[in-house]
């Protein structure tokens, strides 16, 4: 069955295929499983075909026959359970990996952006007078 992801077509900071997507094939490669990838403009993620495959209307997203997945940790939990060295079997050694699925999600993921944020995208401003300034 053919694998469909989505990934930028073009970013305003040359995000394209080097978003959040980049964990997705990833993924894929480490199981091997084929993949093909479409390139989706910034209009086309607020449209009404890409908004049925995520109600956020960003990337990435996962097509597979019936199967349409969004949010990268639900898509790499999906392709890891197909292999054993993503994922084990035994629950003993599948929870930890599960926990640093969602340790990377929710706890190291926010500051990196963060910091991201304030250093490339915000560097002009004074530090507190970014996208996160009250008022
Ligand atoms: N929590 C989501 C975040 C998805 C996300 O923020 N995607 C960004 C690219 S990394 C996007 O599509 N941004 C465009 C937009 O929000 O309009 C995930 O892990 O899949």
């Amino acid at each position: 069955m053919t694998i469909t992801i989505t990934a930028f077509e073009r970013s305003p900071h040359g995000g394209r295929r080097l978003a959040r997507d980049t964990r997705i094939p990833w993924a894929l490669e480490e199981t091997g499983l084929p993949y093909e990838v479409r390139l989706v403009s910034f209009k086309a993620m607020k449209g009404p075909a890409h908004l049925a495959l995520h109600p956020f209307g960003q990337i990435p997203t996962y097509e597979e026959g019936d199967l349409a997945l969004f949010e990268t940790g639900a898509i790499v939990f999906h392709i890891a359970e197909h292999d054993a060295g993503l994922l084990p079997k035994h629950a003993n050694a599948r929870a930890p990996a599960i926990t640093w699925m969602f340790a990377a999600l929710n706890t190291v993921e926010p500051p990196i952006l963060d910091l991201v944020t304030a250093r490339f995208f915000e560097a002009d401003k004074p530090l507190g007078q970014g996208a996160l300034a009250p008022g």
